[in-house]
């Protein structure tokens, strides 16, 4: 079935929306019966990449060439690191600091989101800390949400630590039917945004696109940004942003 090349992805400047009947599948190296979905890369001028692992049964992860985080969004992951062995289930996720030996096998067939960073270490405080970034392990369900600006209708999951040592973040934000963002975003640090539940409209720039769970975003630095939900069900989703660096690098 054609389209007639009519879809609702678009690229510009300071975005991507990027929807599924768009997708190419590519294998990358030392990963094994695991296809990926490369959403967004330096290619595009982000700093990170943000992809779909789509595995089929024991398909496994090759190892990462910066940090790693991987979020369970269907299906079963088996992840060693650090000598103990962790089993995912969908909304388990994962933090792995550059560097980390670890493996990661689905039990079955199963889809993930994969982030991953060159590490930007903290430098220029007056007391650079010493601290390394630790591998974390957990699930978003165990969670507490926390009310954006205090509004109840939209809540926010903090899924890294937020300390010195963590040079990004990612949360999920759930928005009961109707909720919005309060304000139009315009900010510094660029997202990556894979919708999970739901639907809405996004704002992107000066353009308003409808989406839908399945869609990712990208986002460049100070692109406007704002978003509503529809529907009868609430939306969700995961966003990926940098985060307590100078801009400078300093
Ligand atoms: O964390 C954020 O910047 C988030 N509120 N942005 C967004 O949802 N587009
Ligand atoms: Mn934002």
């Amino acid at each position: 079935m054609h389209h007639l090349g009519a879809t609702r992805s678009s690229l510009k400047a300071d975005h991507l929306l990027q929807t599924p009947d768009t997708f190419i599948r590519t294998p990358l190296p030392g990963a094994e019966s695991v296809e990926f979905i490369v959403h967004v890369a330096p290619q595009l001028g982000a700093r990170f990449t943000q992809m779909t692992a789509e595995f089929a049964a024991s398909g496994t992860l090759g190892p990462a060439p910066a940090q790693r985080f991987l979020y369970v969004i269907e299906g079963e992951l088996e992840l060693t690191a650090s000598g103990h062995k962790h089993v995912l289930a969908a909304g388990g996720f994962a933090y792995l600091p550059q560097g980390t030996q670890h493996a990661a096998r689905s039990l079955g067939k199963a889809r993930a989101a994969l982030i991953e960073k060159p590490y930007t270490a903290e430098v220029g405080s007056a007391e650079p800390h010493t601290a390394a970034p630790q591998i974390v392990v957990g699930n978003e369900a165990s969670i507490a949400p926390v009310p954006l600006m205090g509004d109840e209708s939209l809540r926010v999951r903090s899924l890294m630590p937020d300390g010195p040592a963590y040079d990004f973040a990612v949360n999920t934000m759930t928005y009961d039917p109707g909720a919005a963002l309060s304000m139009v975003e315009i900010h510094v640090m660029e997202h990556g945004l894979l919708m999970l539940e739901g639907g809405g409209i996004y704002k992107l720039g000066e353009s308003w696109y409808p989406v839908e769970a399945g869609d990712f975003i990208w986002m460049a630095p100070y692109c406007p940004q704002w978003f509503g939900a529809l529907g009868k069900r609430p939306a969700k989703y995961l966003i990926y942003k940098d985060w307590r660096r100078h801009p400078l690098g300093a």
